[in-house]
């Protein structure tokens, strides 16, 4: 399904891809995300004035669903804490962030909200008036400042044909922003599926005894993304693993046959503390501040990327 040197998606990828999305449901566009999308990059395009850098991060993990009429599906771990943190050390450095994020999952300023944020954030005082506790002040003030300032949309998916068919959307939306845009791919995407014409309907009943399903391979999407979706984008991709005896070679061979710009490359175990960047011409380890008990590893690594990506818009001027 692949090309054999990635330079063009190939017949037989194309074929694979106009299957997923034929035979994926319609997106529900209730709340015209396309057109919220497309007056959020207008304003930041260069043509607007704007000539902001625009970041799409993907967070979160995509479900396969069993049946049609969805009562079981198939998950993708992914907490969403790696794309909102990323999305904020983002928006700081001056980024407008298009969050493509699986619904429930970690969103941007909520990370140091406690568990219950709606009930322990509020507080009332002794004339029964709700405030908002000190704690979280902080956080609700950054998320405003950063809506107000539409430096931040997001917009929710769950299923694998949604997140799909939204990542499509958004990277040829950002084309005309050229090399100002970046796609920061941290979701955790399905690599099976079953396609939609061969999904039983209704609820699988368990009287009929044990399950036999046959998945397909999701086709990957990143080499249409890099030649015809959005080609110039700064493009960076995440390559999970929990064998460390496989990860660079993975890592390293996503990075070629994908032509992406970066690879970041990350243990289950260790994600939270060490990741490690890999280009073509160097394997660049990033940590997290040990000595600082709130530090997280995303702060240097969106520091490298807002680096690489400056050095690349500069280097095609
Ligand atoms: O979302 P999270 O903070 O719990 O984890 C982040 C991650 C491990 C899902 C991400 O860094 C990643 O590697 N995403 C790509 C996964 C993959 O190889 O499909």
């Amino acid at each position: 399904m692949e090309p054999a040197d990635g330079s063009s998606p190939g017949p037989a990828l194309e074929e694979g891809i106009a299957s997923v999305f034929s035979s994926a449901p319609a997106l529900m566009e209730t709340d015209g995300f396309s057109n919220r999308l497309k007056e959020f990059l207008d304003l930041h395009s260069v043509a607007a004035g704007g000539g902001r850098k625009v970041v799409c991060i993907t967070s979160g993990g995509t479900t396969v669903p069993l049946e049609q009429r969805c009562v079981r599906y198939i998950d993708n771990f992914s907490s969403g804490h790696r794309g909102a943190a990323a999305a904020e050390y983002f928006i700081e450095a001056g980024y407008a962030v298009v969050f493509l994020y699986r619904i429930g999952s970690v969103l941007p300023y909520t990370r140091s909200l406690p568990d219950e944020p709606l009930l322990e954030c509020l507080e009332l005082d002794d004339d029964s008036n709700i405030r908002v506790r000190k704690s979280c002040a902080e956080a609700v003030k950054k998320y405003h400042a950063a809506v107000a300032g539409n430096l931040l949309i997001k917009l929710p998916f769950t299923t694998i044909f949604e997140y799909l068919q939204m990542l499509q959307i958004v990277a040829q939306a950002m084309k005309p922003l050229g090399r100002y845009a970046m796609l920061f791919l941290a979701a955790a995407v399905s690599d099976f599926y079953i396609p939609w014409q061969s999904m039983a309907e209704h609820k699988i009943q368990s009287a009929s005894g044990p399950l036999d399903m046959r998945l397909v391979q999701v086709p990957k999407m990143l080499s249409i993304l890099r030649t015809e979706w959005s080609p110039l984008a700064f493009c960076i991709s995440f390559k999970l693993e929990t064998d460390s005896k496989i990860l660079l070679e993975k890592a390293d061979m996503a990075l070629r046959k994908y032509k992406m710009h970066m690879v970041v490359a990350n243990e289950l175990q260790t994600r939270k503390e060490e990741v490690i960047v890999v280009t073509l011409d160097e394997k660049i380890p990033v940590h997290r501040d040990k000595s600082q008990p709130d530090s997280d590893v995303e702060q240097p690594l969106v520091e490298l990327i807002v680096d690489k990506h400056s050095t690349y818009i500069n280097n095609h001027r």
